[in-house]
């Protein structure tokens, strides 16, 4: 292909024009669709300027201006734009464009899932419907109507309030819809269908009352009841966290099967992937479960932090993305422990983005260029991106954060804004200047903090040395020390919290009696008095600063143990279970006291289950990886595999007593206690299984027959076909005839087959792609078969380089169809830099057949060309 275009946030320039109002028309036909958009426009300067509206693959049939055809001329096109060369300051210019839905596989713009017409318009998406200043510094008050056959499709949506409806002799119908809210076209949406839906309502605490519809496929109404009831605990959590109130009359979600990613916040109109709507305890996971709590919030919570107050370009994606995680996330905190929530936030970080920010396609959470900006709606824009306003939120403290967001939702609302704006906001209530602090939004990659720390007994002083490691960009540049907040704790012996007595200039540290430091040098040290003896310390507590932290001193078995801060006993039994696998690595034998500390744990009762679950999990191989200097996935593997029996050998009897108690019919529901249970029995199963003896597999074919729940029935499938593949063969062909017609649910068979470990998983897979379940064009079925595959350690990086040909293969398959899939995938070689030279080679073969392929997307030529020049 030929260079594509880079483009510069130094380069930015508002648009010439703005177009004010947005009258669109949809004439929906079976085989093709007409749009007629009659746009008011109103140029910015006094200059005559050509007008450049943005399009994409569109079959222009008519432009008019104020009305009147106006000659070719007048006008140009190529593959990105139509330019009118001088419409005058003030015109009203229509277009009117034709397109395909059906053929349109990219689902970007508007297609057809399972026979609904819906729309993806973020970021480009729009220019795939009409002609358009298709970016979010245009914002535009849309009108819409939608027209299409009564029949088929009986449901006409988009966004804002239904104005009008009715219909028309020849069968076809219409609704109007306007939304009074000038918006950005990436916020729009449309949908048209046949679909069932369920109802409530919501009582705004301005007293309005907003219609709640949840829209799904026929006979799949009653699996929304959990979405809905998701949908108004968010609501109600935004008003009396936040002060923010929903602002239309009517808040319509849809659910379709063919989605690229979670959810789409369109204003008053969310189009939802079905994963993330759909639930029983039938056919869904409690991780399901959660996940549809935490991403319906997460759309909603965007009306104020992205839709109200949205961005002025896409180098402002966090800006909207990563403060709206942080909500979501401190939602999902005050709906259930906030402790097991944090790390399952920390896990998530640090499984998916510190890899990146350790590899070559590393970016700020604010990047300064992209040539497709579909790449960069990354683990860095989101979840670091949410560290760096969790930062801000602790360094504010509690009061500040809500006045300093308050200020943000009134100075900005109605705005399209940069992330400097909303640092203005905060640094009006922050107690420190946070020029330094902004270093976060513009430098990559992730800080190690070293700290080290000595006692004397004499003076009962204790101090502290900190050293940051700021690693240089991906281009060499060298980058700064960062400004953080380090929570931290000096523990007495019995656990308790001693004061922080801080000598020498304490006025540099105004957070100190909120138990935070403030960390600015590459390296600094901060001495402690009044300590009668050498306390325990607890560092990162909260895991406040998105680092590592590096701290080999840290008296791990006091801190699982003894921690008043859950998270800080979490880290430090990883941390023991690292040293502990490296160890092994190194050929050394597991210590004692790590099989001592690991059944203290099994047999304390006073632990929250699901915490205690996560405080018996092993590190995983992505966190692994990352201490190596030159990977090997193998001795990661064949370690990790080895301590799983030595511990399952070491606690079997306490394990199986505890199975059996846990293994109980009344665990059922959606209570923390219920899915602690499960987590925790399924986390000891895990073990148990370890062994392949005859007892375990036994527990876990009797758990798959009795169990009530889909999380049960998961987890005893995978195990077994994991490891005991002959006596999962019944129940893999039991779990495929319950299911097979239940799309969501058939994702989680294939994920099982794709995960496994066993030798044949890669003709297992192949054989998967032929199955009549499986269609290459549904998003969920690629991400659970062939992205699965490329997350299995065991057979994506497989000796003979098999498994990086397989997906290399697929990569260029997906791409001819759907390139942010495709680019998605292409993601799983970012650990190329940093593997074996065997291991290495072989990938490089692989990603080169990808780059040389003719006709590759933007997509894909971005992220292969970023991981081989790495
Ligand atoms: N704001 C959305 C991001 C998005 C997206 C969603 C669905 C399909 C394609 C998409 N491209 C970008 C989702 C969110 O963060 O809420
Ligand atoms: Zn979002």
């Amino acid at each position: 292909m030929s260079q594509p275009k880079t483009i510069y946030l130094k380069e930015y320039e508002a648009p010439a024009y703005q177009i004010l109002t947005a009258e669109l028309t949809f004439e929906i036909f079976e085989e093709h669709t007409l749009v007629i958009n009659r746009m008011t426009v109103k140029r910015r300067g006094d200059v005559p300027v050509p007008l450049l509206l943005d399009g994409d693959d569109l079959k222009l049939l008519c432009v008019k201006v104020d009305d009147v055809k106006i000659p070719d001329e007048a006008y140009s096109r190529d593959a990105e734009a139509l330019t009118i060369f001088d419409p005058g300051a003030e015109a009203t210019v229509q277009v009117v464009t034709k397109i395909y839905p059906d053929q349109n596989t990219a689902l970007e713009g508007l297609y057809r899932s399972g026979g609904i017409y819906c729309t993806q318009c973020e970021p480009h998406g729009f220019r795939r419907i009409t002609y358009f200043i298709d970016r979010p510094d245009n914002m535009s008050v849309f009108t819409v109507k939608v027209i299409a056959e009564q029949a088929s499709c009986p449901v006409l949506l988009s966004n804002g309030n239904l104005e009008e409806e009715g219909s028309f002799p020849d069968g076809r119908h219409y609704a109007l819809w306007h939304d009074p809210f000038p918006k950005p076209s990436y916020l729009f949406a449309l949908v048209a269908g046949d679909l069932g839906h369920i109802s409530d309502s919501f009582t705004t605490a301005e007293g309005n009352t907003v219609a709640l519809n949840i829209y799904v496929d026929k006979g799949n109404e009653s699996r929304a009841d959990h979405a809905m009831r998701s949908l108004k605990a968010s609501m109600r959590w935004d008003e009396e966290t936040y002060g923010r109130s929903y602002d239309l009359s009517v808040y319509n979600i849809v659910a379709v099967d063919s989605f690229n990613m979670g959810a789409m916040e369109n204003k008053g109109l969310n189009v939802f992937n079905s994963h993330y709507v759909l639930a029983d305890e039938e056919t869904a996971t409690d991780a399901d479960f959660l996940g549809i709590e935490s991403v319906i919030a997460h759309e909603y919570f965007h009306n104020w932090t992205g839709n109200r107050i949205t961005c002025r370009d896409w180098f402002q994606l966090t800006l909207k993305e990563g403060l709206t995680v942080f909500r979501d996330q401190s939602f999902s905190a005050d709906m259930q422990s906030e402790v097991v929530q944090r790390i399952r936030d920390v896990d998530m970080l640090r499984e998916r983005q510190f890899p990146e920010d350790a590899g070559p396609t590393a970016h700020p959470i604010k990047p300064e260029q992209y040539i497709e900006i579909n790449n960069f709606y990354t683990a860095t824009v989101y979840e670091k991106g949410s560290e760096v306003i969790r930062m801000l939120n602790t360094i504010l403290g509690e009061k500040a954060w809500r006045a300093a967001m308050d200020l943000y939702f009134e100075t900005f609302d109605g705005q399209a804004v940069r992330t400097e704006d909303f640092l203005w906001a905060m640094q009006q209530y922050s107690p420190i200047d946070l020029t330094q602090f902004a270093l976060w939004y513009s430098q990559e990659r992730t800080p190690s903090l070293c700290a080290e720390h000595s006692y004397d007994a004499a003076t009962g002083r204790l101090t502290l040395k900190l050293e940051q490691i700021v690693p240089d960009a991906v281009d060499g540049r060298k980058q700064q020390p960062y400004c953080m907040p380090l929570r931290l704790a000096l523990l007495g012996h019995g656990g308790e919290e001693l004061p922080l007595q801080l000598e020498g200039d304490t006025a540099a540290q105004p957070l100190l009696e909120r138990g935070i430091l403030l960390v600015t040098r590459e390296e600094e040290s901060f001495t402690f008095g009044g300590l009668a003896s050498e306390p325990t310390l607890s560092l990162n507590r909260h895991f406040g600063a998105p680092v590592v932290m590096e701290y080999p001193q840290a008296d791990v078995m006091s801190l699982m143990r003894y921690d008043s801060d859950g998270f800080v006993r979490y880290e430090a039994a990883q941390s023991f279970a690292r040293s502990t696998l490296e160890a092994m690595m190194r050929g050394e034998a597991v210590s004692p006291q790590f099989l001592q500390s690991f059944s203290h744990i099994l047999e304390d009762e006073s632990l929250d289950l699901q915490f205690k679950a996560q405080l018996l999990s092993l590190p995983t191989v992505t966190m692994l990886m990352q201490a190596q200097q030159s990977v090997d996935v193998h001795a990661i593997l064949e370690a990790s595999d080895a301590l799983k029996r030595e511990i399952a050998v070491a606690c079997e009897a306490t394990m199986r007593r505890l199975y059996e108690g846990l293994h109980r019919a009344e665990h059922v529901g959606l209570e923390a206690e219920s899915i602690g249970a499960r987590a925790l029995k399924n986390r000891l199963l895990g073990y148990l299984m370890a062994q392949q003896d005859a007892e375990s597999i036994a527990a876990a074919l009797a758990q798959y027959e009795e169990s009530r729940t889909m999380t049960d029935r998961l987890a005893a499938l995978q195990m077994l076909h994991h490891g005991a593949p002959a006596a999962a063969e019944a129940p893999m062909r039991d779990f495929y005839a319950r299911y097979s017609t239940d799309m969501l649910v058939m994702t989680k068979y294939f994920s099982v087959i794709a995960s496994s470990p066993q030798p044949d998983t890669l003709s297992n897979v192949r054989a998967a792609m032929e199955d009549a379940v499986f269609n290459i064009k549904v998003p969920n079925l690629v991400r659970a078969l062939i992205g699965s595959f490329a997350r299995n350690p065991y057979h994506f990086h497989a000796y003979d380089g098999s498994g990086y040909a397989f997906v290399a293969e697929q990569i260029i398959a997906l791409d001819a169809i759907n390139p942010m899939i495709a680019a998605g995938l292409a993601g799983a070689y970012k650990t190329y830099n940093r593997l074996n030279p065997h291991s290495r080679a072989q990938m490089r073969d692989a990603l080169e057949k990808v780059q040389a392929h003719r006709g590759i997307s933007k997509n894909v030529y971005e992220i292969v060309g970023k991981i081989l020049a790495g």
